[in-house]
């Protein structure tokens, strides 16, 4: 083991690419450690984390309270499965129906499996309640969409990298265009049999692309008036990444399906899950669906530590106050340099605009000197940097973050 332990990062990338399956291109950086805005690499260089796992670190690496509640519920009791009861679960789902205002979740481990649950939760409704006829139920999702990568979501996918040779696909999706609500009315109108409208708050994987303001608040009036369920995909942006506890509470929308994942265990583990009212989720009955790991007392112990961390904290308030900041910083360095075009997002999940074609490497060579200064980003689409750092970053440190983007993109 002692060998094992000082591996170099070359060393550590070398075994990965040996004996590891190459479904990812990582920015060549082998971390080690993490607390609150920090990771450390194995030679123990210190970064400023700008991805947060995609969201899913809100609270910050190794959240004390998180761990402590995690390895408290690890050496008591860690699994039974959901033939038999436990006492955590029932107090974790009264502690998120309470947050987040419905009647019941579903509990899940993964964000695709939570989104798979929610598909099949509105076909059955569509069936069961709306009164659609068996196997006709449609349910809209839109282009440039990312719900995770399961066969049945990467078949509305339009991603032809996330796509494509792995059909034969999932059929019973309309795909239409992103923030056009028109296209909705349309499709709404002209089709009898739509169950369910599937949307991300703010497209992540599509380069942190926002809404106009209003359209998730008129897409949910449109559903309700052709009575088909909306169903807001929170994995990346709930758990006060974008300065609210759920980006739809930003137009005060709620929905009919919620989809949680990610943040909703500060990243500590796999935790995801689906909340509804009684009168959709009444529609699954033992033995409809389920999970060996989901609902375990471990996930349902970290996951009331997560959520009571991001509320004792304040996250959403810090997240909403340091993205004005950050956007405003970005905004005016923007003006004055010809490599940043624009910086949009909504609390701390930003992304800034990179001046160059999609097939180029500038966003890349940024990442990559942003890595050398210190700072971890990852760059979507060749010309798009997302920075979306832990939501328990302090003013001064963003501040020292700032500084060090402007001064590596003005190295370019
Ligand atoms: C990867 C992207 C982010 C998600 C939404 C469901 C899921 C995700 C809105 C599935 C997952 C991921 C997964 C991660 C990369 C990441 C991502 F760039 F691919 F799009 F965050 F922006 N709904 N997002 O964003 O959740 O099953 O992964 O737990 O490596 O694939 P999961």
């Amino acid at each position: 083991m002692a060998v094992l332990d000082q591996l170099t990062s070359q060393q550590a990338i070398d075994l990965e690419n040996k004996y590891g399956a190459h479904n990812y291109h990582p920015l060549p950086v082998v971390l080690s450690r993490g607390e609150g805005v920090y990771v450390w690499d194995v030679e123990g260089k210190r970064y400023y984390d700008f991805l947060s796992a995609y969201s899913a670190v809100n609270q910050g690496h190794c959240h004390p309270k998180i761990v402590d509640a995690m390895a408290k519920q690890a050496k008591t009791l860690s699994l039974t499965s959901r033939a038999f009861y436990n006492d955590k679960l029932g107090e974790y789902e009264k502690f998120a129906c309470e947050t987040f205002g419905f009647d019941k979740l579903l509990p899940m481990n993964t964000g695709a499996e939570a989104v798979e649950t929610a598909l099949k939760l509105c076909r059955k409704w569509a069936y069961e309640v709306k009164g659609l006829d068996e196997n006709t139920a449609q349910i809209i999702v839109c282009e440039n969409n990312f719900h995770g990568r399961t066969t049945t979501i990467i078949s509305f996918s339009n991603d032809p990298v996330a796509h494509k040779n792995f059909g034969p696909f999932t059929n019973g999706f309309i795909k239409i265009e992103y923030n056009n609500l028109q296209a909705l009315e349309e499709v709404l109108e002209k089709n009898k049999d739509v169950a369910g409208f599937l949307v991300e708050p703010i497209q992540g994987e599509a380069g942190v692309y926002v809404p106009s303001e209003g359209y998730l608040s008129a897409a949910k009036a449109l559903c309700k008036k052709h009575n088909v369920l909306f169903i807001a995909d929170e994995v990346q942006t709930g758990i006060a990444r974008t300065g609210k506890m759920l980006a739809v509470d930003h137009e005060n929308v709620k929905p009919d399906i919620l989809i949680l994942g990610k943040a909703l265990s500060g990243g500590a583990y796999p935790v995801s899950g689906v909340l509804a009212d009684d009168h959709i989720m009444k529609v699954i009955k033992p033995g409809n669906h389920g999970s060996t790991f989901g609902g375990n007392p471990i996930a349902a112990a970290v996951a009331v530590a997560a959520l009571e961390v991001v509320r004792d904290e304040k996250l959403a308030e810090n997240a909403e106050r340091l993205g004005r900041i950050f956007r405003k910083e970005l905004a005016v360095f923007a003006e004055t340099n010809t490599l940043v075009n624009s910086v949009r997002g909504k609390g701390l999940l930003n992304a800034i605009l990179i001046n160059d074609t999609e097939d180029s490497s500038t966003a890349w060579d940024i990442c990559m000197k942003l890595r050398d200064n210190g700072l971890l980003a990852k760059p979507t689409h060749g010309n798009i940097i997302r920075f979306a750092p832990p939501l328990v970053m302090t003013e001064e440190q963003l501040m020292d973050c700032v500084s060090i983007i402007k001064k590596t993109i003005s190295g370019f």
